[in-house]
């Protein structure tokens, strides 16, 4: 007889029971003792006891129902903390926090202590995050796969104002979220070469020999929904040494060699590369990507097999996988490997069956962030891949080309998977299109660029095949967790249905009229800057003043994201301070986070010299409380829900054209926080929801933009015509800011002598006009209420519920199956 599991309920007494276990079975501490750590630790793994009941249960449901389940691959998950977000997903939080304060011990202080998960850049990645919890929450049968980096993305410091990068050794201690799975342990092969034998029919066959391996060992951390019993996993791949393949060494007494050969084995999977939007083909990135998505598909594989006997055919009916951006897209030519190589698949039914299987998501129109790689350094890795790229492409070329352009050399040039100009490289976005039966983009500009500019030959072939799927945030996380206050006030006023169905945050509406409504709002968003306020002072030396405006820009620092603009406007105001004391301006704090990538020079010059005016304007007597400018480093998610809530102007001030979605801009909007921002990704639909009396847009469009570099753009031109914008300039480049006129010299040249590649002199006029308007509506803290409540009510077309059964509808033909508790 199997003996019953222990209890394991949601009461006090229950909980207490099981953190007390850990506390001295797991971790083999005295609760008299243990230390903080130990008490973390206990109370995930009595979480985490709880949850996995309902992983085994999900997996086991999904499996014998035979549904379809999407695999999500991604090279980035931004998860950020784990602890919260489980609790008050499963409903566990309140009995917990009374578990713990009944042993004395106080749960937001352990929530603070767990360190994020930073296993992404920016966007991209906390997309991925956001995703997984709506898959868990919408009751959609999911995988997600990656990579269990050994640094996350890394911790950054600001030393005399430039920018430091410290690794991140996010589970140096071990995580208690993750469970291994030796038993599924996956081989990968690289390198080597192709030679051409025959099957036991005579068919001609590929085989891939003197390979090197590299094993991947499975890592799953089981994902939480809001109200749901589902819980899917990430599933993560870390690369240890095949032992098999030193034997030789070790046999003749090599021992210390053989070791240095594991120790470069386990490279693979040691670091995330900190680059967000850009690319630069390195062989261990390439290494990386092969490895997770070789084991990827081989997990899925291996699980298409277990229990069925199914014709290839059906593949597709049961695994559909999602590509997180062209990172992953080496699957496309390793599905078609284990088809057509292993499990000796005509080429064309192997060909059908990958299209029907996978679906691309694109990121970026920037052309620096497309994938290419040199297809000398391809072969070297991945001979057999390349070689089925190229009768990708032929048949691609001679047929469908061919039949609607006969005889076009150019069109062939534009569309063929392999750039011949200036070297020969793989177009991974143009595999991705090609192996897949959908392309979204991610927001309703950055689709219609997509098929306008980007693969505009490839719409024109396949129409059907193009369609946007808006992004969208979880708000669970972005509002439950971390502004439980604005959730328990929106609770109280319209009952809680809204974390299941975001767009009944349209019920709030009314309440923007409501007096007493506006005041506990307002009281929320002040008691959040005050936090942040303490947090500033701790983290920065600055004092700033929760009356103030809280204007925030919080992303990766990129050119096109245009920090420097915000810095022009900074600067701008400070000599107007000092020019005009009088002047009745409302006292603002300007406040930034951004890591740049390390490699990114001009990037690193911004950040010093918004620390160097920082420095400058806050000690600078004239200007008093007037105004603040604070860089908080080591920007984060656990740091974002914190600046959040409590900010109330978002800058969202991309060159428009270039920013494919932002979702930074949802989650501030969310928590009341105002846009001034471009018309560029998401903020147009953003504007369409709030409203356009609720939102500051200023400064180019994309067709102006498009007009304006067509007639030729000369930021000399505006430097001249603008009296203002030339002294700021100039002041920033003069020796006023850190005794050295050099230090900026590259910023000046960028937006002067290298043509200042993202308009910033000419949307500089109307930004500063759109901040003079800001300054004026938050002098009217009435009507300033009414718009936040206004944004809150009004953007739940950005959850990423709705996102994901969109997917889940259009794309991936998912079922909803639901897991009973
Ligand atoms: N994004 Cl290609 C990233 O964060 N990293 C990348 O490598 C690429 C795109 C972002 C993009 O810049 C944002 O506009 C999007 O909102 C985000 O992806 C999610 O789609």
């Amino acid at each position: 007889m199997t003996p019953a599991p222990c209890d394991l309920g949601n009461s006090t007494d229950s909980l207490k029971n099981s953190i007390i276990n850990h506390l001295r079975f797991t971790l083999g501490a005295y609760v008299e003792s243990a230390s903080q750590n130990d008490w973390w630790v206990a109370t995930c793994l009595a979480v985490r006891d709880r949850v996995m009941e309902h992983a085994t249960k999900s997996r086991t449901l999904h499996r014998q129902s035979g549904v379809r389940r999407v695999h999500y691959l991604s090279l980035e998950y931004l998860m950020g903390r784990l602890l919260e977000n489980n609790l008050r997903n499963s409903g566990l939080y309140d009995a917990t926090k009374q578990a713990l304060g009944e042993m004395g011990k106080d749960l937001d202080v352990l929530l603070d202590s767990e360190p994020d998960m930073g296993l992404g850049n920016g966007g991209l990645g906390r997309l991925a995050a956001c995703f997984m919890d709506s898959l868990s929450t919408v009751n959609l049968p999911a995988i997600g796969y990656g990579i269990h980096y050994e640094f996350g993305l890394f911790r950054q410091e600001f030393v005399n104002g430039k920018q430091v990068e410290h690794p991140d050794a996010w589970m140096r201690d071990g995580s208690p979220w993750k469970i291994a799975r030796p038993s599924y342990r996956q081989t990968v092969q690289l390198y080597g070469r192709v030679v051409q034998k025959f099957d036991d029919y005579g068919h001609p066959r590929s085989e891939w020999i003197e390979t090197k391996s590299l094993l991947g060992l499975p890592w799953d951390i089981p994902i939480v929904g809001y109200d749901s019993h589902t819980v899917n996993v990430l599933r993560l791949w870390q690369a240890q040494a095949d032992e098999d393949f030193n034997f030789q060494v070790f046999n003749e007494g090599s021992y210390v060699e053989a070791l240095r050969d594991k120790a470069i084995a386990e490279t693979v999977s040691k670091v995330l590369y900190p680059n967000d939007s850009t690319e630069n083909g390195k062989e261990l990135r390439l290494v990386q990507q092969y490895f997770f998505v070789a084991c990827s598909l081989a997990d899925i594989v291996r699980r298409f097999k277990v229990g069925y006997t199914l014709p290839w055919s059906d593949f597709p009916s049961k695994a559909a996988i999602q590509l997180n951006d062209t990172h992953p897209a080496v699957a496309i030519p390793e599905l078609m490997r284990i088809l057509v190589d292993l499990e000796g698949l005509p080429w064309d039914e192997a060909w059908a069956i990958c299209q029907e299987t996978f679906s691309y998501t694109n990121h970026t129109l920037l052309p620096e962030a497309l994938e290419m790689w040199s297809v000398g350094l391809f072969e070297r890795v991945l001979p057999r891949h390349l070689q089925i790229i190229y009768r990708i492409n032929h048949s691609f070329l001679e047929g469908d080309v061919e039949a609607k352009w006969p005889g076009d050399a150019e069109k062939k040039r534009t569309l063929s998977l392999i750039e011949e100009r200036g070297g020969k490289y793989v177009r991974m976005a143009n595999l991705s299109v090609l192996g897949s039966h959908a392309t979204n983009g991610v927001a309703a500009l950055h689709t219609r660029l997509l098929c306008e500019r980007l693969f505009a030959d490839f719409y024109a072939l396949y129409p059907d095949r193009f369609l946007n799927l808006t992004n969208g945030i979880t708000f669970r996380r972005w509002l439950d967790v971390c502004n439980p206050q604005l959730s328990a006030l929106i609770t109280e006023t319209i009952g809680d249905s809204w974390k299941k169905d975001a767009a009944l945050l349209r019920q709030l509406d009314p309440y923007a009229d409501d007096p007493a409504f506006r005041a506990k709002y307002a009281k929320i968003k002040r008691d959040h800057k005050v936090v942040l306020a303490e947090i500033i002072q701790e983290e920065c030396g600055v004092t700033v003043s929760p009356d103030a405006l809280f204007d925030v820009q919080i992303k990766r620092l990129h050119e096109y994201k245009r920090q420097h603009l915000n810095l022009l406007n900074i600067v701008t105001l400070y000599r107007e301070i000092l020019d005009n004391p009088d002047a009745d301006f409302h006292p603002r704090v300007f406040i930034f986070g951004a890591k740049a990538a390390p490699g990114y020079f001009l990037a690193k010059n911004i950040i010093h010299a918004i620390n160097s005016v920082a420095a400058k304007v806050n000690n600078d007597p004239r200007v008093g409380d007037k105004l603040k400018v604070v860089f908080l480093p080591n920007y984060r998610v656990s740091l974002a829900e914190k600046i959040i809530p409590a900010s109330d102007l978002s800058e969202q001030i991309s060159t428009a054209g270039k920013e494919a979605s932002g979702t930074g801009n949802m989650k501030l909007a969310l928590n009341g926080s105002l846009t001034i921002g471009t018309l560029d990704g998401a903020n147009v639909e953003i504007e369409e929801e709030v409203g356009s009396e609720n939102i500051f847009i200023f400064g180019l469009t994309v067709e102006e933009v498009t007009e304006l570099r067509a007639k030729g753009y000369n930021p000399w031109d505006y430097y001249w015509a603008n009296e203002k914008l030339r002294n700021t300039i100039d002041w920033i480049s003069s020796d006023y800011f850190t005794g050295n006129a050099e230090e900026f010299q590259p910023l000046r040249q960028s937006l002067l002598d290298h043509g200042d590649p993202y308009l910033c002199l000419a949307d500089y006029q109307p930004y500063v006009d759109a901040q003079a308007r800001v300054d004026a509506a938050y002098k009217n803290q009435d009507h300033w209420v009414k718009m936040a409540i206004l944004n809150t009510a009004r953007v739940g077309k950005f959850s990423s519920d709705r996102t994901i059964l969109e997917y889940a509808e259009k794309v991936w033909k998912l079922p909803q199956v639901v897991i009973d508790g």
